[in-house]
């Protein structure tokens, strides 16, 4: 497949560590993947599903103990702690490399390693980059398959370069306290080792394309985000993107496919999807900022996604799409989860492919007695998309209006809010907090501080990431500007205030509006607030003009508790929190108490 002997001897040392069987180049053709996909059923690693109502579509089951991401097992290896800082966690090079060598020794004795040569980004397009892949399982193949653009185009556009992310991956015993996820940016390499789920095998999504490419893009001078991209348009036909960073399980998704409300549809707005989960930012010739989404599919949460809430998803994964952890449904051979209908199966097996008895579900203990596991998910096609934009395939990208941050904060955090210019919006995006979800293994619903949505997937210093924030703001001629936005305040019984998903678009609206300068707003001392009426909520039911007044209403005292946390926050960080920040604080602080 290829002569690059960067690439053949690399293959031949990690081959002598874990001994496989056999080694399977992956090509790209949908030959090879429809004889993996027959092994993999032959197997029992998937289930074929119905045919009739899910074309080419499989359900996979991973381990009871390996269904998200493990931050306490990631490590980011620079010769210098420093350099990964007190957020990551740190392991010498060395050490790590010797640690998880034994893991790996043997690991894929009796197995077949395949080699995934992929790219984030178009092929050939100047800011692709090149990844190889080598692992032991079909599952991950055939996930890469969707979500990144595989084959042996790749390998021509390498060519007898060494410029390739190296990574490894293998299942071993799927034992989590012998798990790894670990990145070695130095290098350009990640290792992988016992774990055969999503965020840590799939090494092109949040190793490469967050942690590793964070790292580059700071040596490089460009960004590489948590966020969706997706575009307005307008009934005249224009077109503005926004791109939006939420931590993971709190809407980048939904966002980024959602069908405006009927109101708003029949005067001809439409929203247009470019990506679901990652961006990479750069400054374009005009001095915008450009977004290119890397990835090639959506790995998106199932739960909750239904024909109200997000009907283009669930279009998007009718066909061509593999299932993980959801519930399966034996007796019309489809799958179901939380929240799609209120149809809950009778005859089924849960997401550990037990018998399923839905009467049993209590929202008290969700892990344990729900059909589909809350961090369950959909491997689907960006270009099964209904609403995928028309730029998804532009290598220049699309030109960046607004960049929004927000998470779910049930009280705090106003509906929205746009900061005064970019060393303001910098502060906001790093004081970003959320709580947290079945996305990451640990407690769910714990507030924490998670700086753009990027905690668990900057690959260097936190302190490093805010300077080089404020530094690429400086070298935008034509910046973006900068709000945050909140979907999940609730009331005092705990429901959401604000209805979300499509009814989001109302504030993108204002949001752009703002952009274009064809608003007023509020000052507030967190920053601008919209007037009220500035939302529109014409056709919505249960939203008046004071409920939007509650929404962007502000608790001086919530806000204040929240500054003493900023500032713990920051000294955890440690010392190169850019003074810059500090400032911002400050006037937070007064502004507050003024
Ligand atoms: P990752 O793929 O983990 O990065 O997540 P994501 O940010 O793409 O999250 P996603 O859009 O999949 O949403 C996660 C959960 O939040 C789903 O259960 C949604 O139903 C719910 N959700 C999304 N948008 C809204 C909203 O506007 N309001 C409310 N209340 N819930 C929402
Ligand atoms: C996230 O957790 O933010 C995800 C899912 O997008 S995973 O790929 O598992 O990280
Ligand atoms: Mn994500």
């Amino acid at each position: 497949m290829t002569k690059n002997k960067y690439v053949l001897s690399w293959i031949e040392e990690m081959a002598a560590l874990t001994q496989p069987d056999n080694i399977v180049w992956i090509d790209g053709s949908d030959a090879q993947a429809e004889a993996l996909r027959a092994e993999a059923c032959s197997t029992g690693e998937m289930t074929k599903l119905n045919q009739e109502l899910l074309p080419n579509c499989y359900l996979h089951r991973t381990a009871v103990n390996d269904v998200a991401r493990v931050e306490d097992r990631t490590f980011i290896c620079t010769s210098k702690k420093e350099d990964a800082g007190s957020v990551n966690n740190w392991m010498d090079p060395k050490e790590c490399y010797d640690t998880l060598s034994k893991l790996y020794r043997g690991s894929m004795k009796g197995r077949t390693m395949y080699i995934i040569p992929y790219s984030m980004g178009i092929v050939g397009s100047e800011f692709a980059k090149y990844g190889i892949e080598l692992t032991d399982s079909i599952y991950v193949v055939l996930n890469m398959l969707i979500m990144t653009r595989v084959g042996t185009d790749v390998l021509d556009a390498l060519g007898d370069s060494d410029n390739y992310i190296k990574c490894l991956h293998a299942k071993a015993d799927i034992d989590e306290s012998k798990r790894y996820i670990v990145h070695f940016p130095e290098d350009n390499t990640i290792w992988s080792v016992n774990s055969g789920y999503g965020g840590n095998v799939l090494l092109g999504k949040k190793c490469f394309a967050l942690r590793i490419a964070s790292y580059l893009g700071r040596k490089e001078g460009w960004f590489a985000e948590h966020m969706l991209i997706l575009g307005v348009e307008y009934p005249d036909g224009k077109v503005k993107y926004i791109s939006a960073a939420f931590p993971s399980a709190c809407g980048k998704t939904n966002l980024a496919m959602l069908i405006p409300p009927e109101f708003y549809r029949k005067k001809g707005y439409k929203v247009w999807t470019v990506g679901d989960d990652i961006a990479w930012l750069r400054i374009g010739a005009d001095g915008r900022l450009y977004a290119v989404n890397p990835e090639n599919g959506f790995f998106g949460v199932a739960p909750g996604t239904n024909d109200k809430s997000n009907p283009n998803a669930l279009e998007t994964c009718k066909s061509d799409t593999i299932f993980t952890n959801v519930c399966h449904n034996l007796d019309d051979n489809t799958v179901w989860w939380e929240g799609l209908d209120d149809n809950p199966p009778h005859n089924a097996l849960n997401w550990r492919g037990e018998p399923w008895d839905y009467k049993k579900y209590n929202k008290a203990d969700k892990v344990g007695t729900s059909g589909a596991h809350p961090n369950s998910r959909f491997t689907a096609k960006a270009t099964n998309c209904p609403c995928l934009s028309s730029e998804f395939d532009n290598p220049a990208g699309v030109p960046i209006s607004a960049i929004v941050f927000g998470g779910r904060r049930a009280k705090t955090a106003p509906l929205v809010y746009q900061s005064r210019d970019w060393q303001h919006g910098t502060f906001v995006g790093s004081i970003m907090a959320s709580e947290t979800t079945a996305a990451a293994a640990g407690a769910v619903g714990v507030v924490r501080r998670d700086p753009m949505a990027m905690r668990p997937f900057t690959g260097y210093n936190m302190g490093d990431y805010f300077a080089h924030w404020l530094e690429m703001g400086k070298r935008i001629p034509n910046p973006p500007m900068i709000f945050n936005v909140n979907w999940f305040r609730t009331d005092d019984e705990g429901n959401f205030i604000w209805p979300g998903f499509g009814e989001n678009l109302r504030v993108l609206l204002w949001i752009l509006a703002r952009c274009d300068g064809a608003v007023e707003a509020v000052k507030a001392p967190i920053g601008y607030l919209p007037k009220a009426e500035d939302i529109n909520i014409e056709g919505l039911e249960d939203v008046t003009l004071d409920t939007v007044r509650e929404l962007l209403s502000i608790d001086h005292e919530n806000w204040l508790a929240d500054v003493e946390n900023i500032k713990e926050f920051y000294a955890f960080i440690g010392d190169r929190v850019p003074a810059e920040l500090y400032e911002e604080l400050a006037l937070l602080e007064a502004n507050l108490k003024a």
